[in-house]
């Protein structure tokens, strides 16, 4: 029976030789393929020996260190199913991911034990761990009581893999379950489509709780059998130091926003380089265009999402990356463009942007309503973006049905922010609106109501929703006011907010 599971795709791609350096972290480690091979056959074999049952979530809220991968890559290889959590968020926000996903493990930092096994406790997890980024934690020291070989436990196309947590418009987050086909199949395609080569060298400078830093770029290197060079954090500085010691690079927009601000950016600094890849929010003509000039590469724009992993991408060779659009649909993922009504939309024409493809989700984690809900009758899924098509086939996204603000490359869900603010005394009610900014690319602005008679501090309320949400979320300006602007349904106009803020960071 051929085994599905995505880690044995990765592991047969190792090179041969075992005692090459895999990994080179900022503070001068080395692991090998077979350190990785190794330590994930024994934090695999520490899982199993937990006796958990199939299907097992390990939720995982860990700063970013090559453990902290090889423990993604040893719950695929145990079979286990993966739940990375921002390391942004707070006690009300993991007590919610722990609460609806029931994890069988939880791993934690040691600072955060204290709070996090009380939540992980009470749900019912049996099993709390710590990792921390300086190779310490009780994972650790119970791995290495575990043998260093592990037969790769055997998983169908469907199995899942990992539960990405991704909030919704209305309500609270829905967990998007990916399995190791959705997986191992978008991996395989952007290997050849973004023509990866031997001797690549990819610097990792993204956090490893997302689509973007966890699967593209891990998967991307792994897959290939190529080094990664691992930041523990995205230091411009740094990765400039670095660019001639690699070969491939992948940012959110506001990665290259900041490295653009370093003069020594040029073209001698990018001599090795083979490709710049940017994604998880829209890049900006502007940054486009100085990078070309200032490096003399071209930035190659793609498009995915938790739901999906990679859609788009802009071409490799073979056709000109143009910048403001995402590219074409990657084989073997279907995309089209729809109306209001439902009806297919020609050439320019803008509608909502549906996808069907090995690579899109099994449906959100114990929700099978709103699943439903997402995709069309004929079986695509709904991506909330909204976009068009020219003549040429390149895809351009122009705005998003969904309200959602991406700052940074980070998901902020207005819903939920307003849901707080709403919740403060004195509070009539409240409206988060994204405005442009030039380094987050779009940043939340709140803009609230007091009720009669109250009197309302901005200041006040933004401390306070620092004490409950991840730093990120919070909004960069408040503003209280007496009235929103509504239409004639009674519904707030947001796009009249967005536009009377517009200029607040310009
Ligand atoms: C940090 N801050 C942010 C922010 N990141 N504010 C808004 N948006 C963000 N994204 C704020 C903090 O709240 C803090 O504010 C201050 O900036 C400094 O925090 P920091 O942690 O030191 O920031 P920094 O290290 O500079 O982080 C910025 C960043 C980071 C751009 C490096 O945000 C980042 O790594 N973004 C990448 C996100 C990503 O990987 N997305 C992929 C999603 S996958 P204060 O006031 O508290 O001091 C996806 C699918 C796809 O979308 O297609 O890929
Ligand atoms: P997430 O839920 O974090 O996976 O975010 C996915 C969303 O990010 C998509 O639905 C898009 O709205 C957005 N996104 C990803 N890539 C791009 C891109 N290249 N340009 C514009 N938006 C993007």
């Amino acid at each position: 029976m051929k085994n599905h599971n995505l880690f044995a795709a990765l592991r047969a791609a190792f090179p041969a030789a075992l005692d090459a350096v895999a990994v080179e972290t900022d503070s001068g480690l080395r692991y090998s393929w077979e350190d990785l091979e190794r330590a994930t056959a024994m934090m695999a074999n520490l899982l199993q020996s937990l006796g958990l049952p199939a299907g097992s979530r390990v939720a995982v809220q860990v700063e970013k260190s090559v453990e902290a991968m090889m423990l993604y890559l040893a719950t695929l290889r145990a079979g286990y199913v993966f739940l990375p959590l921002n390391t942004a968020y707070q006690s009300a926000e993991v007590e919610y991911f722990i609460g609806n996903a029931e994890p069988a493990v939880v791993v934690c930092t040691s600072r955060n034990f204290g709070w996090v096994s009380k939540i992980a406790f009470k749900a019912g997890t049996q099993n709390v761990f710590t990792l921390d980024d300086d190779r310490s934690g009780s994972m650790l020291d119970r791995a290495a009581h575990c043998s260093d070989q592990h037969q790769v436990a055997v998983m169908q196309e469907d199995d899942l893999a990992a539960i990405l947590y991704t909030s919704g418009t209305t309500g609270r987050s829905k967990g998007a379950m990916l399995s190791h086909g959705n997986m191992l199949s978008n991996a395989q395609v952007l290997q050849d489509y973004w023509g990866w080569k031997k001797g690549d060298v990819l610097i990792h400078a993204l956090p490893i709780f997302h689509v973007h830093g966890l699967f593209v770029a891990i998967h991307g290197a792994l897959i290939n059998g190529s080094k990664m060079i691992w930041l523990s954090r995205f230091d411009p500085k740094l990765v400039l130091k670095k660019l001639p010691e690699a070969t491939v690079f992948m940012g959110v927009p506001t990665l290259y926003v900041r490295l653009l601000a370093e003069p020594g950016l040029d073209i001698e600094a990018c001599r090795n380089m083979r490709l710049f890849i940017a994604g998880s929010a829209p890049l900006l003509i502007e940054t486009f265009g100085d990078w070309q000039q200032r490096t003399g590469h071209t930035i190659l724009e793609r498009y995915g999402m938790s739901e999906t992993a990679m859609l788009t991408s802009n071409p490799y060779e073979g056709g000109e990356r143009r910048g403001g659009t995402v590219g074409f649909a990657l084989p073997g993922t279907s995309l089209r463009v729809r109306g209001n009504d439902g009806q297919l939309l020609t050439t320019d024409e803008i509608g909502d942007i549906q996808v069907k493809g090995p690579n899109v989700f099994q449906g959100y984690w114990r929700m099978p309503e709103k699943t439903k809900e997402e995709f069309t009758a004929d079986g695509y899924f709904k991506t909330g973006d909204v976009g068009k098509i020219d003549k040429d086939g390149y895809i351009t996204i122009v705005g998003r049905s969904k309200d959602l603000i991406i700052s940074g490359g980070y998901n902020v869900y207005p819903a939920e922010i307003e849901s707080y603010i709403n919740e403060l005394p004195g509070v009539a009610e409240s409206a988060l609106v994204g405005v442009p900014h030039p380094d987050f690319g779009e940043v939340g602005v709140a803009i609230v109501i007091p009720k009669p008679g109250a009197a309302l501090d901005a200041e006040e309320i933004v401390a306070t929703l620092r004490s409950k949400l991840a730093n990120f979320k919070i909004p960069k300006h408040c503003f209280v006011v007496s009235e929103l602007p509504r239409n004639t349904m009674g519904k707030v106009q947001k796009n009249l907010l967005r536009a009377q803020y517009k200029a607040l960071f310009a």
